[in-house]
């Protein structure tokens, strides 16, 4: 630890410490326009200037190394005189209107604090734009200390800005020398937050702040922390928190897409539905109708007619108190969730081969890994945050192969892009197994300590060599073979993977037989290594864990093991059902043929985002209840709702999400529910007690729930509220008898659930019965992109509809010329199930023969396309491969 002296002061530093870090930790603040914690020092302002011993000139803290024994000045008067000197060269050109109009910029409060005045030789600036819906620039506030460009460049990775000119013409504007959104700019906001004068600034957040709320992003199960800014019982602003997540960043989606919380037609009363009208009715009479209507059918028919589906947009105590109200309340064990159609398959997977149903590792483990494998993921627009992690790990040298049909931004800067048709995953992993271990790659050691099955798996495997199943892949043997030597040779090697893994019929086998490549490299149980899922909302990864699967209770204990079923009974003071309980799309089949009669939805809108739509609209119309909660009449409530329960959205109550690395994080209330709109949990124990269940669901806050789920659930147990106040943690997190069990940021270290070994799986290749034929030559693969989530309910309530205004169909420029489709021509696509109308989009990221397009636009109803097939053990549905056919439409 170096010993240095400031100002005739001894100091004792932290090893590595700057200079800068020094001062600050000893109580000087030198003013420091041009830096930022998050970026490589420059030194450009020479603001930060202290005097050291030896040295002649005076040298900008910032930049400089501290060396054992330095001996620092601070407040010399050489050093005040030449502080205001170049304060005074800053303010020269500067608008002393800005100084006046808005003092929360840290340089104008630098000129006040030093007495400097601004604008002697203002002029205007060089460059202008005002076409972004976000961000506005004001370039003559400009004093180039370039934390703009250096942000956009070091965390997001975007390389929007650049120092153009020389001399008097120096100026910062986007690299295309047009404007931000022409030079890739994805509207994060980084530059904006680091910007010290208001250069660059939030157009929309120029009101008062009243208060800054810390919370959890309402967006992605990526989990960042941000602080959310209120005035007047209004969400007004959001900027970035530091946490391990996410170190001070975020995306657009979750720094400015939160109109929705306000939106004019946010549903502020409970509704019931006579006819084709919807009423509003007071609560009371709401919850009476629905509690009555609820026991009538339990009555005509059984418990097991009526289920819930859950929100994965909704907090953990939410969740967990929906489960528990089927289980409860209704008697049955139908109760799910989202992710049935997302990473059920990857929870599966992981459970059965590893012991634990979630992501191995953690975020932070992003900076110490040699390689990245992404399968079937596309983290620059679907978990922004990972995804500039990402590419940064990459610029300071971490290998990449990415395996996706898709030419995604990743893909692009990847060392090896398998871009393999969808539906081939289970092939593509087998050869890449058969390559390791044909070619002698594999850990021997960690094998034998920690695998088993090696001799049956090495014997099946050699059918699936990289030259027999290549062409079924779309891609080359070799490439197979340099992806598998790269993975194996890298040490530490990562995968995160997505939905291109899990939504296809064999997407739990896709996934296990990723894992087998894990298991055969000893890429398990150490830092930067691991089998990722990269989950898909806010709380999907807490929706599931909370208990809302038929087969599992909270913290996916499995509920036919007799000793859990007796801890629950005790802890809930009743039996529970003892039938096996029913998934979404197994409860939409039985609705079909009348043996399911009602459903709760909360806060998912199965409308518009199951597949075969179609179908699923047929299966919800022969219900004889559903209720839906939700923020939005969302496109079910039209449909088929017959109650509507107004939710409050998650800046209006209080909880906890679970991230997909494990974390458990707070949410806070920032504003309160407008109209009669209650959080989601109120309304669960309300209806409780209008059926007769007060007992059990009597709650005053979150909190009293959240302590009701550590108790029942051992490996949340340490994870109090008042450890989450200020902590990151990740479970398993039991209790301690001093309360500081660390967490676990990664699993399977030692051994694995059951033992110390794990075993390879053996899985054959099935193929899809989803297949092109001539009337339906083209392969679609649905998904999503950067500005919309999900069902848009809430990012179309945004600018955001003004950055992406519509779903497109992407196609490749030689299928596009094929059919002669141009650019923004509307095209009908046609499925076996449906039709879709949307406009073309060439781009040269698509294979010839494939289409992608995303489903966030409920008018435009993709799902209309999409196949009846699903994932053959855990039912998550085939998004990702139907078969359809393409006809240009001429515009009227
Ligand atoms: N901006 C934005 N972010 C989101 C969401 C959103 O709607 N918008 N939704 C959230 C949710 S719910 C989820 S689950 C996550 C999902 O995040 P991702 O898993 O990244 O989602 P997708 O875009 O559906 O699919 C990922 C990739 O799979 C590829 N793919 C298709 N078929 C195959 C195949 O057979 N094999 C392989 N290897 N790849 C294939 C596609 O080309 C696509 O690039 O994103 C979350 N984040
Ligand atoms: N074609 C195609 N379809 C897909 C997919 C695909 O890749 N391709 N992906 C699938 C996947 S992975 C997913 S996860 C689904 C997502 O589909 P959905 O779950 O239907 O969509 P979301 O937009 O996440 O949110 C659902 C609803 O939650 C409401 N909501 C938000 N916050 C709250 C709250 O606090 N309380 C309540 N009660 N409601 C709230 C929103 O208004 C919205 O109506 O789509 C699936 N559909
Ligand atoms: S908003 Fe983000 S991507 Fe756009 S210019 Fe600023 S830092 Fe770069
Ligand atoms: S990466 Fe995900 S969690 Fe983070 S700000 Fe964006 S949407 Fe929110
Ligand atoms: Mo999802």
């Amino acid at each position: 630890m170096p010993h240095i002296s400031i100002n005739g002061q001894a100091c004792t530093l932290a090893e590595g410490s700057s200079l800068l870090q020094a001062l600050r930790d000893n109580g000087c603040q030198p003013p420091h326009p041009c830096h930022d914690d998050r970026l490589k020092p420059i030194g450009a302002c020479r603001l930060c200037l202290v005097e050291v011993e030896g040295q002649a000139r005076p040298v900008p803290s910032c930049a400089t190394a501290v060396t054992e024994g330095m001996v620092v000045h601070t407040a010399t008067a050489r050093l005040q005189s030449l502080l205001h000197t170049n304060l005074s060269l800053l303010a020269d050109g500067y608008p002393a209107k800005a100084v006046h109009e808005q003092a929360e910029h840290p340089f104008h409060q630098l000129l006040v604090k030093h007495e400097v005045n601004a604008g002697s030789n203002h002029q205007s600036p060089i460059f202008k734009d005002d076409s972004h819906p976000y961000l506005g620039i004001d370039m003559d506030r400009c004093i180039h200390c370039q934390r703009c460009v250096r942000i956009c460049d070091e965390v997001q990775g975007q390389f929007v800005w650049k120092v153009w000119g020389k001399g008097e013409q120096t100026h910062i504007a986007p690299a295309d020398g047009k404007s931000l959104l022409s030079s890739g700019c994805v509207s994060c906001g980084a530059c904006v937050d680091t910007c010290p004068t208001g250069a660059i600034f939030d157009k929309r957040s120029t009101g008062p702040v009243d208060q800054w709320t810390k919370t959890t992003c309402v967006y992605c199960g990526v989990g960042c922390q941000m602080e959310v800014g209120s005035h007047d019982n209004k969400v007004v602003a959001i900027r970035p928190t530091d946490s391990p997540v996410n170190h001070g960043h975020l995306c657009v989606k979750g720094r400015y897409a939160y109109d929705f919380t306000h939106a004019p037609d946010r549903i502020t009363h409970p509704m019931l539905r006579r006819g084709s009208d919807w009423h509003a009715v007071s609560w009371e009479e709401a919850l009476s109708f629905t509690a009555s209507r609820l026991q009538e059918l339990r009555n005509k028919y059984e418990a097991d007619s009526l289920g819930v589906l859950s929100s994965a947009r909704a907090t953990n105590e939410e969740n967990y108190l929906a489960q528990k109200f089927a289980r409860v309340v209704l008697g049955t064990n139908n109760v799910d969730c989202c992710a049935r159609v997302c990473h059920q398959p990857s929870a599966k997977a992981l459970k059965t081969m590893l012991g634990t149903g979630a992501a191995t590792n953690s975020f932070s483990d992003i900076e110490h890994t040699s390689l990245f494998m992404l399968c079937g993921c596309n983290p620059t627009e679907n978990h922004p945050i990972v995804g500039a992690r990402i590419k940064q790990a990459v610029r300071a040298g971490a290998g990449l192969i990415v395996i996706d049909p898709r030419r995604t931004e990743l893909a692009a800067c990847a060392d090896i892009h398998l871009a393999l048709r969808p539906g081939t995953n289970v092939l593509l992993f087998n050869a890449m197994a058969a390559t390791l271990l044909e070619e002698g790659l594999q850990d021997d050691d960690y094998i034998a300590m920690r695998v088993d099955g090696l001799a049956g798996f090495s014997s099946f495997i050699t059918a699936y060599a990289p030259e027999q199943v290549a062409s079924q892949c779309g891609v080359t043997s070799g490439d197979i073979r340099r992806a598998a030597r790269m993975y194996a040779l890298a040490k530490p090697a990562m995968c995160f993977h997505g939905l291109g893994m899990t939504e296809h019929l064999q997407g739990t086998q896709g996934v296990m037989s990723l894992i087998n490549l894990a298991l055969l490299t000893g890429n398990l149980g150490k830092r930067g290594s691991g089998i990722n899922p990269l989950r898909g909302q806010n709380n999907v990864q807490g929706s599931a864990q909370m208990g809302c699967e038929p087969a599992s209770l909270t913290g996916a204990q499995n509920l036919a093991d007799a000793k859990v079923r007796a801890s629950f009974e005790q802890a809930w003071g009743t039996n529970l059902p003892t039938s096996a309980g029913l998934d979404l799309p197994a409860m939409l089949a039985a609705a079909s043929s009348g043996k399911f009669k009602a459903m709760w939805v909360m806060g998912y809108d199965i409308a518009m985002s199951m597949p075969n739509a179609s179908q699923t609209l047929a299966a919800l119309a022969q219900l004889e209840l559903v209720i839906v909660q939700d923020l939005f009449l969302n496109e079910t409530a039209k449909a088929v709702g017959h109650v509507f329960f107004p939710a409050a959205s998650v800046f209006e109550k209080d909880g906890s999400f679970m991230n997909a690395d494990r974390r458990v994080q707070r949410v806070r209330q920032v504003v309160n529910s407008p109209g009669e709109a209650k959080p989601d949990w109120q309304i669960i124990t309300e209806l409780a007690r209008h059926m007769g269940h007060e007992q059990g669901f009597k709650f005053d806050a979150p909190q009293a729930i959240w302590n009701e789920i550590r108790s029942v659930w051992p490996a949340g147990a340490g994870l109090s509220y008042q450890r989450l106040q200020n902590e990151s943690l990740q479970w398993p997190c039991p209790a301690t008898l001093d309360d500081n069990h660390p967490g676990t940021a990664i699993l399977h270290q030692q051994g694995f659930g059951a033992g110390p070994k794990a075993s390879l799986a053996c899985i054959d290749y099935q193929p899809t019965a989803e297949v092109c034929d001539d009337d339906y030559p083209l392969l679609l693969t649905t998904g999503r992109e950067l500005y919309h989530f999900n069902a848009g309910t809430m990012t179309y309530r945004s600018p955001n509809a003004v950055l992406k205004p519509t779903d497109t169909l992407d196609i490749s420029p030689a299928d596009a010329r094929l059919l002669g489709l141009a650019q923004g021509q509307s095209a009908r696509i046609s499925s076996r199930y449906g039709t879709a109308v949307l406009p073309v989009n060439i781009t040269d990221k698509m294979q010839v023969g494939q289409l992608f397009c995303s489903f966030h636009r409920a008018d435009l109803n993709v799902n209309a396309l999409t196949s009846p097939y699903c994932d053959n053990l855990v039912h998550a549905p085939e998004y990702k491969v139907t078969a359809v056919k393409v006809k240009g439409l001429t515009a009227e």
